[in-house]
């Protein structure tokens, strides 16, 4: 089998690429060891930068986003018993961020390339890829009905998040990783519940952080900090509900309760793996970085990869390695900027298992120059709403004539 470009991983960043490329002229295959139900329920990101939405927009990919999905020109900090808004829209000149689950981008994903003809196998078994010092990598993966494939490509995009097989391809003698894992985990649950707060609220309080975020007018999405080695059996829901209000309690504001429809705790970590590329493969999204989620960036920065990825590969493809070569330190400014970002987020909002006094003093000082300094609020505000912008701009390419269902080369 041949194809231009063999992608492993089905997650927001396989999917986007291969739409990316499509509209290009280039064609690619999805490999992915889970089901199409399970990726397109797997519960996780919620929160779509400035540009992300630009960028689905551009690629003809927000009918459904800009009809359902919510604009937020802010978000609320909670600390010390006081609730301050940080509004996004003036300190930035008018930059927001859209509430839309990762499920659905997922969902819009799958169906688009699916509608117009692309290949995606799921359920496969045993990938590889191979022969990456050379100019015809090699993508091998047996599928469902226990067929061995092996796909002869010009490049390989390891989109296979950070559980996936790619990132270890790349000879260890050739990869740096730096990494911090934290000593606590989120505790998460969806609920059926009508959100009872117009903007996501971000809690520090003294037993430990909350997030109060949402998925729609009637579904709620909460997180708790808890220890990373808590056993979910211990939280029924009543305990998570009454550990949320505390956390969230102010006079004269209710945290409205409902059936929970999911729950799952995650783990924190900062890694960063460098190089994002080996020979004729090129890593993107968890695949090379991970953040904690409290800056809500994960999803971003993988549309961010691939964004970077896709006219890259084209310019490959057609004879120019320039953007390919400099690929890796294009992506690598931006995911620093965020895993500083992230960092910065959840240091300043969860409380360390056996801190000081002195931790939850600097914390409150710093969270009190954010709500009351300009400056201090621009910065969250940039960081947030998504920094540097988005390198995707909308642009005719000379060389392949427009794609079927869309005017644009991205
Ligand atoms: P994914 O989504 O993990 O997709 C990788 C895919 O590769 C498949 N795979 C393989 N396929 C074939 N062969 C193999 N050997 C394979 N090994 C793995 C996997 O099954 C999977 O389908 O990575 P991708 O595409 O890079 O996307 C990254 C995002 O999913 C992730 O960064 C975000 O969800 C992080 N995140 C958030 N990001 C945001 O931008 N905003 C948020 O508000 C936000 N909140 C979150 C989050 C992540 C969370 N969790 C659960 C980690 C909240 C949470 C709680
Ligand atoms: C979410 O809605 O899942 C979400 C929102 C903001 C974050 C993390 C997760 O920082």
């Amino acid at each position: 089998m041949r194809t231009q470009v063999g992608i492993v991983g089905a997650g927001p960043a396989g999917l986007l690429l291969s739409h990316l490329l499509a509209l290009r002229g280039i064609d690619s295959i999805v490999v992915e060891d889970r089901s199409r139900a399970y990726c397109e329920a797997r519960q996780r990101a919620g929160v779509l930068e400035h540009g992300s939405v630009r960028l689905l927009r551009e690629a003809g990919l927000a009918a459904r986003l800009d009809q359902e999905g919510i604009e937020h020109g802010g978000i609320y900090l909670q600390f010390a018993g006081e609730r301050h808004h940080i509004d996004f829209r003036d300190l930035t000149g008018g930059r927001t961020v859209t509430v839309w689950a990762q499920t659905e981008v997922v969902k819009d994903l799958i169906a688009e390339r699916l509608r117009a003809g692309g290949a995606i196998e799921f359920d496969v078994t045993d990938t590889t890829v191979e022969h990456l010092e050379t100019d015809r990598p090699v993508l091998g993966y047996t599928s469902a009905d226990g067929t061995r494939h092996e796909v002869i490509c010009d490049a390989i995009a390891g989109c296979d998040g950070f559980h996936g097989i790619c990132r270890e391809a790349i000879p260890a003698r050739l990869r740096t990783v730096t990494e911090r894992e934290y000593p606590y985990a989120w505790l998460g649950i969806l609920a059926d519940v009508r959100p009872s707060t117009d903007e996501l609220i971000y809690s520090h309080h003294e037993r430990g952080f909350a997030l109060h975020s949402l998925r729609g007018p009637t579904v709620s999405r909460l997180y708790l900090q808890v220890r990373p080695d808590e056993p979910i059996g211990e939280w029924p829901d009543e305990r998570v509900w009454d550990e949320l209000a505390r956390r969230f309690e102010l006079p004269g504001w209710e945290l409205k309760t409902g059936p929970v429809l999911e729950k799952g705790i995650t783990p924190m970590r900062s890694f960063v793996s460098a190089p994002m590329r080996h020979g004729r493969l090129f890593l993107a999204g968890d695949a090379a970085h991970i953040v904690p989620p409290t800056g809500a960036k994960g999803l971003n920065l993988a549309f961010a990869d691939v964004a970077v990825l896709a006219p890259a590969l084209d310019a490959l493809l057609h004879g120019d390695p320039g953007p390919a070569g400099a690929y890796s330190a294009t992506c690598l400014d931006r995911v620093w900027r965020c895993t500083h970002f992230s960092w910065w987020m959840t240091t300043m909002l969860h409380r360390t298992p056996g801190a000081d006094a002195m931790e939850a003093r600097l914390q409150l000082s710093q969270l009190r120059y954010v709500a009351t300094s300009r400056a201090a609020a621009t910065s969250l505000a940039e960081n947030y709403t998504g920094y540097p912008e988005l390198p995707a701009k909308v642009s005719r390419s000379a060389r392949t004539s427009p794609a079927p269902g869309g005017n644009f080369k991205i």
